[in-house]
């Protein structure tokens, strides 16, 4: 915080902090899927070693439309492939490498997995993007400044290549290559290329630029999760940042999911604030790739960390391995469409119609008001969701929701932040009245709907 500025107006700064159109409208996709599909599919692992034979590479049955069904039998909205993984086998045509389909003998070395991917996806009508490994352990270039320009061609390819695409994902891992060496990663370049030619993709690194890591692989989310964070623990073009593993200092509680890194004890002694929204990143099994020995995970934990991330203020990135032969495993294309049953069945019919909605200021603040809900008759709740227009900042930190009782108002759900969508379990039965009552805010408060299930 500049010393200069009172704390009210800190605050109202924090509040004013919006996101890009791109980082909007990914906001607005809030599920997707991940898939992993490499030469470790074949070889049983999760991180190849680069040197794996890429004849072992046939997914004779390949077929992409059947991925973008399953996906959106989920209610997922786009697909991120691992175009390469840190084993370096490069799904696609590419022009910078023979480790790749090219040497498979899947189509006579024909075969094109992005392209393939991207063309389902855009006949499903969801989005498509791509995974590029920067720790590359097949590169014999890796570890030298030519690696940076070979990592270009190959950014440049999938950018140029297969249509648009929605987000760019950048693993925080960084490893050492072939011959021992680790890699310095020119992102400042690589940003630079990915916003001249598709400057709608938002971009996901560990700590941004557009999207940030949640922390964790197992779909935890935080208590409290706020898009503006410090902006120290953003990606800033200003000063050599060269890894993709964290940034300078002791950032260690940015990995930590318990931690808080947007409330307001965290940012008040910060550089800046920036706004970068939570991506929360499973995968269906335990493994990112596809063993057959694993079983996908209960629908209980996938629907609860549904719930937790599109509707604790972040987006939900679910993993689905393909098996060797290019195919969803049907253990899991059952669980995706019980998945996609669950949420319709619970959000698909909204009772927030039958409802009066009306706001009323609380005399003297205007952090706080209270939009009072009113049935004719009576409902049964399940889930109250709320939303924030983010595009002016966003601002609540307290809530309540209250049912009415004979002498007045009984507290049911204790909420933190909202952001672009708070999705609050509640079963309340038989309910005529209820309402939410914003207890603090950053600013005056802007919800873009509530919506009652
Ligand atoms: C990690 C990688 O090391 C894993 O293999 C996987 O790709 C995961 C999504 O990101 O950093």
């Amino acid at each position: 915080m500049n010393n200069n500025i009172t704390l009210k107006d800190f605050i109202k700064q924090a509040a004013s902090v919006i996101p890009s159109r791109r980082q909007t409208e990914w906001f607005d996709i809030e599920f997707y899927a991940f898939v992993h599909f490499s030469p470790n599919t074949y070889t049983d692992l999760e991180w190849g070693m680069g040197n794996e034979d890429p004849a072992i590479f046939n997914p004779t049955d390949l077929d992409c439309d059947s991925w973008v069904d399953a996906v959106k039998s989920a209610g997922m909205r786009g697909i991120i492939i691992t175009a390469k993984h840190h084993d370096g086998f490069c799904l696609w045509q590419t022009e910078t490498t023979m480790h790749s389909v090219k040497s498979s003998p899947w189509k006579n070395g024909r075969g094109d997995v992005v392209r393939e991917l991207a063309d389902a996806c855009r006949r499903g009508g969801i989005k498509f993007g791509f995974y590029l490994s920067p720790w590359d352990r097949n590169s014999k270039l890796y570890g030298t400044a030519e690696y940076n320009d070979f990592y270009r061609a190959q950014l440049t390819e999938l950018l140029t290549g297969y249509g648009d695409v929605f987000e760019v994902w950048f693993d925080g891992a960084c490893g050492e290559g072939p011959n021992g060496r680790r890699q310095e990663y020119d992102f400042d370049s690589y940003i630079d290329l990915i916003r001249k030619y598709q400057p709608n993709a938002c971009i996901f690194n560990d700590h941004g630029p557009d999207i940030r890591w949640c922390g964790n692989e197992g779909g935890h989310a935080r208590h409290a999760e706020w898009s503006v964070v410090p902006r120290e623990l953003c990606y800033r073009r200003t000063e050599a940042q060269t890894s993709a593993g964290p940034l300078k200092g002791d950032l260690s509680y940015l990995y930590n999911s318990l931690d808080e890194i947007g409330s307001l004890h965290t940012i008040l002694y910060t550089e800046g604030l920036v706004f970068a929204g939570s991506e929360i990143d499973m995968s269906i099994r335990p493994g990112w790739f596809y063993h057959a020995a694993e079983e996908p995970h209960s629908l209980d934990r996938l629907f609860k960390t549904y719930i937790t991330s599109v509707g604790g203020n972040a987006n939900f990135l679910l993993n689905i391995p393909p098996m060797p032969n290019g195919l969803f495993d049907p253990r899991d294309i059952s669980r995706l469409k019980e998945l996609g049953d669950a949420i319709r069945e619970s959000f698909g019919n909204p009772v927030t119609g039958s409802a009066k909605i009306e706001k009323a200021e609380t005399p003297g603040s205007d952090t706080q008001c209270i939009y009072n809900i009113n049935f004719n008759e009576p409902h049964d709740i399940r889930y109250v969701s709320l939303s924030e227009d983010i595009t002016l900042g966003q601002r609540v930190s307290g809530f309540l929701i209250q049912r009415k009782n004979w002498d007045g108002w009984d507290t049911v759900y204790e909420g933190t932040t909202v952001g672009h969508k708070k999705i609050c379990p509640v079963n309340l039965k038989a309910i005529r009245e209820c309402r939410v009552y914003i207890t603090s805010a950053r600013d005056t408060v802007n919800l873009k709907h509530i919506e009652l299930y």
